[in-house]
């Protein structure tokens, strides 16, 4: 989608920290972290919000939470019992959506963080 930054970074077309890469998936730090672990997991098909997905985008939905706990804990979330880590998908104006292609929100490290509004 030519307006859609997220695709613009999965082409390569503007940087972002990324920690993850594989056909279906990209991973990189958000710009504005709130808390001291914060990754973003794209998948590299352009979907607008989770509504919008169909039975076809079950298994890439499977995939995109059990990525979770597995960058998480690359990338400085702290393992259970002490740790763990908040796994967030915004829908749409009421759940706080800015960027409209879908995306899990992986926020962890020790508290106190701000998380989310
Ligand atoms: O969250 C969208 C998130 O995307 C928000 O936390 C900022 C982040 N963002 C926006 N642009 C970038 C770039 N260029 N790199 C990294 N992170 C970015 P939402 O769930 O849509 O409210």
């Amino acid at each position: 989608m030519a307006d859609c930054i997220f695709c613009k970074i999965i082409a390569g077309d503007i940087p972002a920290k990324k920690v993850y890469e594989d056909d279906a998936f990209i991973a990189f730090h958000d710009i504005n972290p709130a808390a001291p672990t914060h990754l973003l997991i794209v998948p590299k098909k352009h979907i607008e919000t989770l509504a919008d997905c169909t039975a076809d985008d079950e298994a890439l939905l499977g995939k995109m939470m059990s990525l979770a706990p597995k960058l998480a804990l690359e990338h400085g979330a702290r393992a259970l019992p002490e740790g763990g880590m908040r796994v967030v998908m915004n829908v749409g104006p009421d759940g706080g959506q800015e960027v409209y292609h879908i995306h899990l929100h992986v926020l962890a490290g020790e508290r106190p963080w701000r998380g989310f509004a």
